[in-house]
């Protein structure tokens, strides 16, 4: 069925967005369905095979905390790469079993960042469950607990993957984006709001557009595309230069939304409790507001922006409210919603502007 429903798909010259809409619901089952089995491949990898069985279970346990609950959009990014970039005669149900694989290695590895992110940026709440460091019984071994989960990750592609001769290029692929998604946490981190270092000069769309590209287009957009397409017959033959500029444009839409949510969403809708202005993060709320205040509303900013403090919160919260922040942000996610969709449409084939298509009408208008 999958199958004869692709032909259709690369045929059809421009696919209603209620069949893309179906596509996605089939491909989301799908890969839930590949869940049970993907955890089975993590518990069979050599090393947990012979560790005490409670250090077995708890990585096992680890990785299902994890990776359930949230929106997949990396391991479907995964997936809808293989289907809407490979020609359809080539597409094989084995392959698909392959791609919803690597659909979870790349859940694996957002699961991997995720972790040391609530925990460096103090979050609470996520998916509407505890942080992974946040449950009574994990604490500070979640530190730990990120190293299992990336060499788990690396285990499952090896014991998977290993006598393919795109193995090589997948190892890559996970250690440059993780590596690459650090730098970006790193710059996250230190580019926060400091009252005392007074270092505002520094809050610039500019460099929000920096950190954005580095601590999310690149494993949020790249490297499922990426991941997907080393499953394309001669696919190492075909990134085209264009997707580059995509692929950083959805990544700083993406945190520009996740911004947005955090400072402005409800957390019995988004399941996690905002932390940035908390923080004192560089986000894109706070660079517009700059932009946007007067004096006196500046110094309210530096006076509160970056403090736990409940009444500091929602000073700065009014501060955004009072200057229209909501209503701005939807006008500017139309203006790039608009931008990309013309970009994408440029794309040589029809393949490559449905993929991207797909993904920015996921995300357009999200609100979690
Ligand atoms: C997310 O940035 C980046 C990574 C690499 C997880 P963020 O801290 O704004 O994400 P979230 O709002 O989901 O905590
Ligand atoms: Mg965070
Ligand atoms: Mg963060
Ligand atoms: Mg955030």
């Amino acid at each position: 069925l999958f199958f004869s429903y692709f032909k259709h798909v690369h045929k059809g010259f421009a696919m209603m967005s209620t069949e893309m809409a179906e596509f996605n619901k089939k491909d989301r089952q799908a890969l839930l369905n590949a869940l049970p089995e993907f955890i089975q491949h993590v518990g069979k990898g050599p090393v947990l095979q012979q560790v005490p069985t409670p250090a077995a279970n708890w990585v096992k346990e680890m990785v299902n905390y994890m990776v359930t609950g949230g929106k997949l959009d990396r391991g479907l990014g995964v997936t809808a790469a293989y289907q809407f970039l490979e020609a359809p005669e080539n597409i094989t149900e084995k392959k698909l079993q392959l791609a919803r694989v690597l659909g979870w290695c790349a859940e694996m590895t957002h699961a991997y960042l995720v972790i040391i992110d609530d925990i460096i940026d103090c979050s609470t709440t996520r998916r509407g469950k505890l942080c992974w460091h946040r449950q009574p019984h994990v604490g500070i071994n979640a530190v730990n607990d990120s190293t299992l989960m990336y060499q788990a990750l690396m285990e499952v592609l090896r014991t998977q993957f290993e006598n393919t001769p795109e193995y090589k290029d997948m190892v890559k692929l996970v250690n440059e984006t993780v590596y690459v998604t650090s730098i970006g946490q790193h710059l996250d981190c230190t580019s926060s709001y400091n009252k005392k270092k007074n270092n505002l000069e520094g809050f610039t769309m500019e460099l929000f557009n920096t950190i954005a590209i580095y601590k999310t287009s690149y494993y949020t957009m790249r490297f499922p595309l990426y991941l997907g397409l080393l499953l394309v017959k001669d696919g190492h033959l075909k990134p085209r230069k264009e997707w580059t500029e995509i692929c950083f444009d959805l990544g700083i839409l993406l945190q520009l939304q996740n911004d947005c949510i955090d400072a402005f969403g409800e957390e019995s809708v988004t399941g996690k409790a905002g932390s940035d202005i908390q923080e004192g993060k560089l986000t894109w709320v706070a660079v517009t507001a700059l932009q946007l205040c007067n004096d006196q509303q500046r110094e309210i900013f530096k006076e509160y922006y970056g403090s736990d403090d409940p009444d500091h919160v929602k000073k700065i919260q009014e501060l955004f409210k009072e200057l229209k922040i909501p209503q701005l942000y939807e006008v500017h996610e139309s203006k790039v919603y608009n931008d990309l969709v013309n970009k994408m449409n440029a794309l040589p084939t029809e393949g490559e502007s449905k993929f991207f298509l797909n993904l920015l009408n996921k995300w357009y208008k999200r609100v979690l």
